[in-house]
């Protein structure tokens, strides 16, 4: 299998995550592709021009980062990473939704913050920041217990408070949220995230 991706998106990191959990990361074949500032070479893949992309051995082309997901959930081995019914299933994916949610507002700050400074919106970045603090806010009411499952929804929380650390510091799980920070340095030191830290 071949993965498009870039070693600082978010997006394609959740992929690799899930891939390394699931026994499947010798088998992912990584290409660089950053989309920035021409998406030429991910198009013929993936029209929206974005990354991550897969190619399977047998040609079957996946994007975006949820659909991969699945794909590799149902692919590997090991424990499911998104639970096949029932409200726990509803659970991992909206928790999922909520990372990416966070990830899609933190991506448009920065992309904001490289725009010549004339040019830049200050009411765009300012909502998508609060979204972010909210965000942050509902996962640190909610925060995964110890022993619970390293699941899809828990994988995406990681990566996003992972990209808030890489990109937007001050939005992270930070002082505020204290039970959140633990929770989050536990588990960035597992494996599969140590091994895809943005430089
Ligand atoms: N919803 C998509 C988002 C993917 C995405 O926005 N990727 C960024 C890189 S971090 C990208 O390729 N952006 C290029 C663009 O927007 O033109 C997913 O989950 O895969």
């Amino acid at each position: 299998m071949k993965l498009y991706y870039s070693t600082t998106s978010p997006y394609a990191r959740k992929v690799r995550v899930v891939a390394i959990e699931k026994g499947l990361g010798a088998r992912l074949e990584l290409d660089l592709a950053s989309p920035w500032p021409d998406p030429a070479a991910i198009v013929p893949f993936n029209p929206l021009g974005k990354i991550p992309v897969l190619v399977g051995d047998d040609g079957l082309v996946l994007y975006d980062s949820p659909v991969i997901c699945e794909y590799l959930d149902a692919n590997g081995g090991g424990p499911k990473l998104v639970p096949a019914a029932g409200r726990e299933r509803w659970e991992v994916l909206r928790r999922q939704a909520l990372a990416d949610g966070m990830l899609d507002a933190a991506v448009a700050i920065v992309l904001e913050g490289r725009r010549p400074p004339g040019e830049r919106s200050t009411d765009a970045p300012r909502r998508a920041a609060e979204a972010i603090r909210r965000a942050v806010a509902a996962i640190g009411t909610d925060v995964p217990p110890p022993a619970a499952p390293f699941d899809l929804g828990a994988i995406a929380i990681a990566v996003a408070l992972g990209y808030l650390d890489f990109r937007l510091p001050e939005l992270g799980a930070g002082a505020a949220h204290p039970a959140l920070r633990d929770w989050w340095h536990t588990v960035r030191e597992r494996p599969s995230l140590a091994a895809t830290r943005p430089p």
